[in-house]
């Protein structure tokens, strides 16, 4: 299986070149939309063999945990909602969960830590070529979800951050259901043992453990509940994803 796995994930790799550029908007020049678009039918061919729905993520332990944990992307939210719930410590912040749902909800972090909560010690990839172990705290994704009660219709869950790409251009993220209910799938509030810091997303982020950097949204403002991607964005899925990354991101 081990041989399988990488002479698989070696062609995934060298098919799609996707994993060689990294989080910047270089990739759509270099590779340019139909060649990523191309190899993401085959990643994701791949990917449903290597990853199967129940499969785990490597937990590490607490003195394998990285002396600092990187920060990427954005790293301070300029957006005056942002600037306002952070001038007060995040007292007054909010998930918003709507959408297909049928009991929409607005969660403190007090709230949040009300439901089930984990701990895991997880490696983060960046397409950029770096990592960091990190221990994550945080409010099972599943069980916002339970709190909530889902729309059988909704096939999707999508993630709006506070921080703007461009103008107008908020960062977003989406999983499919079974890996939010993956119970990997967390919404962080605590690395290594502390409130998340802003550079890495505070107050509130996604934490998934089998995909790569760019699906875990930072920032987390509003969660919605779509049957599909198609109207959020340029319909891809996620910030990068409009601009010609991968969807499905397996490690
Ligand atoms: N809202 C938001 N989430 C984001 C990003 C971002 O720019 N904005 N960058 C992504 C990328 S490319 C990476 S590698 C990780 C970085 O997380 P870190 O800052 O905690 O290292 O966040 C991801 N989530
Ligand atoms: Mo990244």
């Amino acid at each position: 299986m081990t041989d399988r796995r990488s002479f698989l994930r070696m062609t995934m790799v060298g098919a799609a070149g996707v994993l060689v550029v990294g989080c910047d908007r270089i990739s759509r020049t270099l590779w340019g939309p139909d060649v990523l678009g191309q190899a993401e039918g085959l990643n994701r061919r791949v990917q449903a063999l290597l990853s199967p729905s129940g499969s785990m993520a490597k937990e590490y332990t607490e003195a394998d945990i990285s002396p600092v944990f990187h920060p990427n992307g954005t790293t301070m939210p300029a957006t005056p909602a942002y600037q306002a719930l952070l001038a007060d410590n995040f007292r007054d912040y909010k998930l918003q969960v709507d959408g297909l749902v049928r009991r929409p909800a607005s969660l403190s972090i007090d709230q949040l830590k009300r439901l089930d909560t984990r701990t895991q010690i997880t490696r983060h990839d960046c397409v950029e070529g770096w990592s960091a172990i990190g221990k994550w705290q945080g409010t099972a994704l599943s069980a916002v979800l339970d709190h909530v009660g889902v729309d059988p219709r909704a096939r999707f869950v999508v993630f709006h951050c506070f921080d703007e790409m461009e103008e107008d251009t908020p960062y977003y993220e989406s999983i499919d259901l079974t890996e939010a209910r993956h119970p990997q799938t967390l919404l962080a509030f605590a690395l290594n043992d502390k409130p998340l810091p802003v550079p890495n997303g505070a107050p509130l982020r996604l934490r998934i453990g089998r995909q790569l950097g760019y699906k875990q949204a930072k920032y987390l403002a509003r969660i919605e509940l779509v049957s599909s991607l198609e109207d959020i964005g340029d319909g891809n899925g996620g910030y990068w994803e409009d601009q010609g990354y991968e969807w499905y991101a397996g490690i």
